[in-house]
């Protein structure tokens, strides 16, 4: 039976985690923590500040956590308006997160990104090993971080596993501070306002994914046999390589009138401009199964379904 402590809890990508364990693990096998306190009834929770190394202890060893998911880090843009606080919290929050889980020995998860990539990576159908020279601060730490998580399972046995995601795509929780978060907000602004200017330039690819299918993978891959994984922290997933106007083509077959426009933002451009265009998912398919349910016109389909029943109920209340 397993017993979870996650960080970040009410980030993007928490927020829907947390809902998705409680499901499969039960609501009391997970406890929810965040640098931010919530008025959402969303018990177990607890206040954690990732750097209190302290507190993450004792929260895990009260809670009798066994399996750690660290989700707590400022995403890409964010992390280049403010790069020592990125490297701080970033690489402070993973290390706390790491020697917590090795003094309880828990399972351990943490993501790293296709922002691993930099500029002289292979553009193209990326492999799984290949040259990492992000010139990105967020890039260096998810860099790192998949070094030092290799580093705890090679010298403590820890095991931990990971996943590079893409840009993730969803209609509960907006993302904060990334460079892929256009292809998340163009939905939103198509939905409320029936136009969107991108800050990203057209033709400019990169992977995504539609949440229920990231969720999917972290489970999937906590789940594994730990003795088929050779890559552990940094599996390549994606589910689709889009552009800007891929996706409001896409969205036009259902918003007719929709329009796209640009107005580019050269800190986010030139960080999408050092990432891939699409990489490669094999080892992740042949090591752990990993699978997707999304493509392009089904998650625009569900995305856009969801986000109109949102309006309409933030319409009543
Ligand atoms: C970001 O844009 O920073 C993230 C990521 C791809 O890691 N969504």
């Amino acid at each position: 039976m397993k017993r979870m402590i996650v960080t970040g809890a009410l980030g993007q990508i928490g927020s829907e985690l947390v809902v998705k364990l409680r499901e499969i693990y039960g609501v009391d096998a997970v406890l929810a923590t965040d640098i931010r306190n919530t008025t959402d009834s969303i018990e177990p929770f607890e206040v954690l500040d990732v750097m209190d190394d302290k507190c993450m202890h004792k929260l895990a060893k009260e809670f009798r956590a066994d399996t750690m998911i660290h989700m707590a880090a400022l995403l890409s843009a964010t992390a280049e308006k403010n790069p020592l606080l990125a490297w701080n919290l970033n690489m402070g929050g993973l290390v706390n997160a790491l020697e917590v889980a090795r003094e309880l020995n828990m399972q351990f998860f943490t993501p790293s990104s296709i922002g691993a990539f930099g500029p002289t990576t292979q553009k193209n159908n990326t492999p799984q090993n290949t040259l990492q020279r992000p010139t990105t601060m967020y890039g260096i730490n998810k860099v790192a971080g998949e070094l030092l998580c290799d580093y705890y399972h090679q010298k403590y046995n820890l095991d931990t596993r990971g996943v590079r995601f893409p840009g993730l795509i969803s209609y509960v929780t907006p993302p904060g501070g990334g460079t892929t978060d256009y292809a998340v907000e163009i939905y939103y602004k198509a939905i409320e306002e029936g136009q969107y200017q991108s800050y990203i330039a057209q033709g400019t690819y990169m992977d995504m994914m539609y949440m229920p299918d990231a969720l999917q993978a972290i489970i999937d891959l906590m789940e594994a046999d730990g003795s088929k994984l050779v890559h552990r922290n940094a599996f390549n997933i994606s589910a689709m390589s889009v552009e800007p106007s891929e996706l409001a083509a896409e969205i036009q077959k259902h918003i007719p009138h929709f329009t796209l426009s640009y107005k580019v933002d050269p800190v986010r451009q030139a960080i999408a401009d050092s990432w891939p265009n699409t990489i490669d998912s094999t080892a992740a398919r042949e090591e752990w199964g990993f699978t997707t349910q999304y493509d392009l016109a089904k998650m625009t389909i569900d995305m856009l379904e969801k986000l109109k029943i949102k309006q309409q109920k933030k319409a009543i209340s």
